[in-house]
């Protein structure tokens, strides 16, 4: 048995459209691990760098081994760029090399930067006309219930290619659980950390980071699916929720 933790921090009126998003968290952990991920998600939620946090949802919910899929971990290339224009042409490129349509790719990094506020989840986009498909506004789909089915293996693998803070830890076990859905051809994802401006794009066979993809100081972020025509999108969005998945490298 294992069990899905899941961290939710907002601020505001949190019975208002869920209040403004500033922290979220997945982790699916042993039973012995519980106390002290929960502990450390709960500090993270309090002690958020974008101020305090008015509701903070903590769910704890047993999940069955047997229903776990083991999915690999995408590999992790980075390209530098000297600006944010420089890294959304670099990215647009990456995009159209796995498949997606100029066209989409150009609707999608506009809808991303005209983002008033941060996506809780993520847009899931049609790959060739760049429309969006999910009608859950600025909620978006939540990818939820996956972690890596080894920390230290994983931690030690990043490491050795300098990669050390907690965004990319957490981005690649997700891209990684999102890639290995039937149907999603490619992401892009850049933060909603006003200090973090390299973004990704991801596709079924690599991670890309590119340095930067937004400006410094913009708390605005969120993460785009693109969609293969003719996608199940009932039985995608149900795998990306719900589906348990552990990430091995
Ligand atoms: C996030 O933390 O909200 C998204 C992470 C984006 C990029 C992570 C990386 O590869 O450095």
């Amino acid at each position: 048995m294992l069990y899905s933790v899941r961290m939710r921090a907002a601020q505001g009126d949190a019975h208002e459209k869920g209040g403004k998003h500033i922290s979220g968290a997945e982790r699916l952990v042993s039973q012995e691990q519980l106390p002290s991920v929960a502990t450390a998600m709960l500090r993270r939620a309090l002690f958020h760098s974008r101020g305090t946090a008015d509701f903070i949802n903590l769910t704890v919910e047993t999940v069955l081994t047997e229903n776990v899929q083991a999915v690999p971990c995408l590999p992790i290339a980075t390209v530098a760029v000297p600006s944010v224009t420089a890294g959304r042409e670099s990215a647009q490129a990456e995009l159209i090399r796995a498949g997606v349509a100029p066209a989409a790719v150009a609707a999608a990094i506009e809808a991303l930067a005209g983002l008033k506020s941060s996506l809780r989840g993520a847009m899931l986009v049609d790959a060739q006309t760049g429309v969006r498909l999910d009608d859950n506004g600025e909620k978006g789909i939540r990818v939820s219930r996956m972690d890596i089915a080894d920390e230290q293996a994983y931690l030690c693998w990043l490491n050795r290619q300098g990669h050390s803070n907690i965004h990319i830890q957490e981005a690649v076990v997700l891209a990684s659980k999102v890639m290995a859905a039937p149907g999603v051809v490619a992401e892009l994802c850049w933060s909603d950390d006003p200090e973090y401006v390299t973004g990704y794009v991801s596709t079924p066979m690599l991670y890309t980071r590119f340095t930067k993809l937004k400006p410094y100081g913009s708390p605005i972020g969120g993460r785009i699916f693109f969609i293969k025509e003719g996608t199940d999108l009932e039985q995608l969005a149900d795998y990306l929720q719900y589906q348990p998945v552990l990430i091995s490298v």
